[in-house]
């Protein structure tokens, strides 16, 4: 029971603020509150005197637990906007960090270290953007089946072969770095005879410590008569000969180890396209597989070294960092149909994970030229993805054959490549799109293709049609430099 009539509340006199550890701890209930020297003589506190109150006071005292609180809440307000100040100064300082470290965001290229930006299609264009020409004077690119390094002059507007004279690795990394590649993959730097050029790029040594392009000069001999094969990366090996292959549509079962560059891309766990490792990094596959929604590049992991799809269910894959689609992609016509896939981790290399070799400029495919094609694609129009990985061998088709009336009637546009047999019976499929189109040349497996479209597959008179690689080399380059 409860009543309002109760004793009056006590009076407290106010004897000044007495500061008091917020949190001391209270003595436990019924232990003695003093310590043994004042057992029975307690000693004095500063203390509150009750009075008796001689009528009932109307406005009740504040009570100082108010007061501690008040204090409490003031003292977490100052922490929280303390780590507040700390959280935006770190984020400031990284910022700052950024700029003056990385002045160009991703995919722009910065010209030297002068803070000017330049997209990567304005790189080596023979026009000059950058303020002091950088844009066209770091310009390499790797020649033919031998790996022929070549330098292009802004001067004569040509690309001119490296005198192995003076050269050495360090200034072989410089150029891999200027390609985009890791100095971490650098393979070799070597001297081939050749005499066929009449002018060369030769380095100037007693220029001093400057940038290997500025050291470097025309020249119409080279001593040695050998020009620098430069290797970024040891690609195009496979641990099995191509003699033992001969499903896919119309293929064979591969073994591991035989197309070691062959990627499956899942989305929720199912496979989805091929793609091919190019760098521990860099996967290439097709444009159309990674458009829309799955340009995203969280909807995907990837799956190297591995034949069946029923052992990707319990293994994790590698998660993808960015997707580059080429920007002149053309959905209707499949025009520029190639995508670039960072990795968020390197792949490590094996017997069975390995890239393949990007087709330098210059490179002759025979109209005939034997290619593979490779991957986890239906073994018939309209079938379910295959279990294991197929492959099956599908020569070139020439272009101006390719495009008469009674095949694809000018659909196909200098990106693209068809190969197959116009009989009929042997072709890529649905969920090989993305994957390889491969030859064996000069004892390296070279990329020709990525598997693009069709007419049906294995139709008579429809090949397959593939992403021309040759035409994409440079941009594939230039976008792995960029984004580094
Ligand atoms: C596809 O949809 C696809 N026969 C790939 C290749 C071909 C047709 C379709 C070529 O992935």
């Amino acid at each position: 029971m409860t009543s309002t009539l109760g004793p009056p509340p006590p009076y407290y006199e106010n004897r000044g603020f007495q500061p008091e550890p917020p949190y001391a701890a209270r003595p436990a209930a019924g232990a003695h509150p003093y310590p043994q020297l004042f057992a029975t003589n307690p000693p004095s506190v500063p203390s509150y005197i009750p009075r008796v109150a001689t009528h009932q006071s109307s406005r009740p005292a504040a009570p100082p637990p108010r007061r501690t609180c008040a204090a409490s809440l003031r003292k977490t307000i100052i922490i929280i906007l303390s780590i507040l100040i700390v959280i935006c100064c770190a984020i400031a300082a990284f910022f700052i960090w950024y700029f003056v470290e990385n002045h160009c965001l991703s995919s722009l290229i910065e010209c030297g270290s002068s803070g000017v930006c330049m997209s990567p299609s304005q790189w080596c264009d023979g026009v000059s953007d950058c303020p002091n020409g950088e844009d066209e004077t770091r310009c390499v690119r790797l020649f033919g089946p031998n790996f022929i390094l070549e330098v292009y002059s802004p001067v004569s507007k040509s690309w001119y072969p490296v005198c192995h004279d003076d050269w050495n690795d360090d200034y072989g990394k410089i150029a891999c770095k200027d390609m985009g590649y890791s100095v971490d993959t650098y393979f070799y730097s070597r001297g081939v005879p050749d005499v066929s050029f009449k002018s060369y790029m030769k380095l100037n040594t007693s220029a001093g410590n400057i940038d290997l392009y500025k050291k470097l000069y025309s020249s119409g001999s080279c001593a040695s008569g050998s020009v620098v094969s430069l290797r970024c990366i040891e690609c195009g090996l496979s641990s099995k000969s191509a003699s033992i292959m001969n499903r896919i549509v119309g293929g064979s079962g591969a073994v591991l180890g035989q197309w070691p560059w062959q990627v499956s891309l899942h989305v929720q766990g199912t496979h989805v396209c091929g793609g091919s490792i190019i760098t521990p990094h860099w996967l290439v596959t097709a444009a159309h597989c990674v458009e829309g929604r799955l340009s995203d590049p969280h909807s995907w992991r990837v799956y190297a070294g591995i034949l069946n799809q029923d052992e990707m269910l319990f293994r994790s894959g590698y998660k993808v960092q960015l997707i580059i689609s080429h920007p002149d992609y053309d959905t209707d016509s499949k025009d520029n149909d190639v995508a670039l896939m960072k990795l968020e981790t390197p792949l490590s290399f094996t017997e069975t994970v390995r890239p393949v070799c990007l087709p330098n400029p210059g490179m002759m495919f025979q109209p005939n030229q034997q290619c593979w094609i490779s991957g986890w694609g239906a073994e018939y129009q309209g079938g379910k993805t295959s279990n294991n990985l197929n492959y099956v061998a599908v020569p070139l088709i020439e272009h101006s054959r390719c495009n008469s009336v009674y095949i694809y009637n000018g659909m196909i546009l200098p990106t693209m490549i068809c190969a197959g047999d116009l009989a009929g019976g042997i072709d890529s499929c649905q969920g090989d799109s993305g994957g390889p189109l491969v030859t064996h040349h000069h004892s390296v497996w070279w990329l020709v293709g990525d598997t693009s479209w069709g007419t049906g597959c294995a139709t008579p008179n429809k090949p397959g049609v593939y992403g021309n690689m040759t035409v994409f080399t440079d941009w594939i380059y230039k976008n792995m430099q960029a984004n580094r």
